[in-house]
């Protein structure tokens, strides 16, 4: 295996899947026929029944997007004070406490899956502290038993970002059925998605209409306002991407399972290449991302460096998730006691590869021989 060459066509981390062109142009005609675009309309209706019907559960909210649904999860519960959450994740996780008024407290994950530690959680509590924020980051399920035992035995609400995590399984139940609230996002770069959009499952019922409400401006009907909502509600072309897409979701998952099989097969001998372990049996996984940890001594060059000189093979893989988000200059402020060694060195060395439905395994093949060959190139 001699000098790779670039692919023709840029191969970026994912790629939105689409609906065939002509079934979504033919769906669009009911959108059309009922001249009613938002606001709660008859396909956000019918699509969040099947979303019912797909979580097994009638403790759903739609909204525009997961970054919304999550600030407005925190607030109807009334969350408050200080919330221990993870450094390692998308920065929107930490906006949503932001919003909120809420002081977030960092701590660090564990080194398999990199989700946050139970042991660290409970030595951060506070008699301030009224929440968990956990995020099942890359779709890998967090400790589920032991932050919802300590949850409970400090009276906090245990609060999932599950944005990773549509289509996980743990045993026979859904992600979504633990924990208090779980916030799902259908962004475009998601393995499922209605183009933006997001989705809050929750155990206490009570809890629909304050959501309901907050999405809404607060309005009960014409003439009473109730609490001072926003405007966060999910429009009709938005759920009826979503209801298209949600017929294919099994499909999708398989597709991705196949691509993440390849790469484990490719690279899980290739010096200073880790990859994570595999996840518990019991666990049915969406391969939402395919994370590996370049170890720079052993490979022949820093994460950065091959994150750099993979862009000249014209593929594009991100530093999900680099920086931490503590050291991001909106945070810096925020006092951090934990010295975060695992999360920092998961930020330093991770590089999430291309995975998305219509990526060949010959291009898979072609990745893994491209990152190869620049390990073995720069070692000699
Ligand atoms: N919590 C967590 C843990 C999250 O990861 C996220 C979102 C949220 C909360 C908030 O949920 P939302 O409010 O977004 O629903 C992307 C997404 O914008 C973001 O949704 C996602 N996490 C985050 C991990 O990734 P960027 O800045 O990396 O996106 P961007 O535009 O650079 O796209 C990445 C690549 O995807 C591009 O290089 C090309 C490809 N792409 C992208 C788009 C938008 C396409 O091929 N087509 C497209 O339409 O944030």
């Amino acid at each position: 295996m001699v000098n790779q060459k670039p692919f023709k066509r840029p191969i970026y981390v994912t790629k939105p899947y689409l609906p065939d062109l002509d079934d979504f142009m033919s769906a669009l005609g009911e959108i059309w026929n009922n001249n009613w675009l938002t606001n709660n309309g008859p396909v956000v209706q019918r699509f969040s029944q099947e979303l019912c019907n797909y979580f097994e559960t009638n403790n759903i909210c739609l909204f525009t997007n997961g970054t919304l649904a999550l600030q407005i999860g925190l607030q109807g519960m009334g969350v408050s004070g200080e919330v221990i959450t993870t450094p390692f994740t998308f920065v929107a996780t930490t906006h949503a406490l932001f919003w909120n008024k809420i002081s977030p407290v960092f701590v660090d994950i564990e080194p398999d899956f990199y989700t946050l530690d139970p042991e660290k959680v409970e030595a951060a509590i506070t008699p301030w502290t009224t929440a968990i924020l956990a995020v099942h980051v890359y779709g890998h399920p967090c400790k589920l038993n032991e932050l919802a035992d300590i949850a409970h035995r400090h009276n906090l609400k245990l609060i999932y970002d599950a944005a990773h995590a549509f289509g996980v399984n743990v045993g026979s139940k859904s992600i979504a059925r633990f924990g208090d609230l779980s916030m799902f996002s259908f962004h475009a770069t998601k393995l499922y998605h209605s183009i933006e959009g997001g989705m809050l499952a929750f155990q206490d019922p009570g809890l629909k209409s304050t959501f309901n409400y907050l999405k809404n401006f607060g309005f009960k009907n014409e003439v009473e306002v109730v609490m001072p909502g926003t405007n966060a509600k999910m429009n009709e072309m938005q759920a009826l991407m979503g209801s298209m897409i949600l017929k294919h979701v099994n499909e999708i998952i398989e597709k991705r399972k196949q691509i993440t099989l390849k790469y484990r097969e490719m690279l899980e001998s290739v010096q200073g290449i880790y990859l994570t372990p595999e996840l518990p049996e019991d666990i049915r996984y969406n391969y939402a991302y395919f994370p590996v940890e370049v170890h720079e001594k052993e490979f022949g060059m820093s994460r950065n460096r091959l994150y750099e000189k993979m862009k000249e093979y014209n593929i594009y893989p991100r530093r999900y998730f680099y920086p931490l988000i503590c050291d991001f200059a909106c945070y810096q402020n925020v006092s951090v006691q934990d010295p975060l060694t695992v999360a920092r060195r998961a930020a330093d060395r991770i590089l999430t590869l291309p995975i998305y439905y219509d990526l060949a395994l010959d291009d898979v093949q072609k990745i893994c021989d491209i990152i190869i060959e620049i390990g073995s190139t720069c070692r000699s």
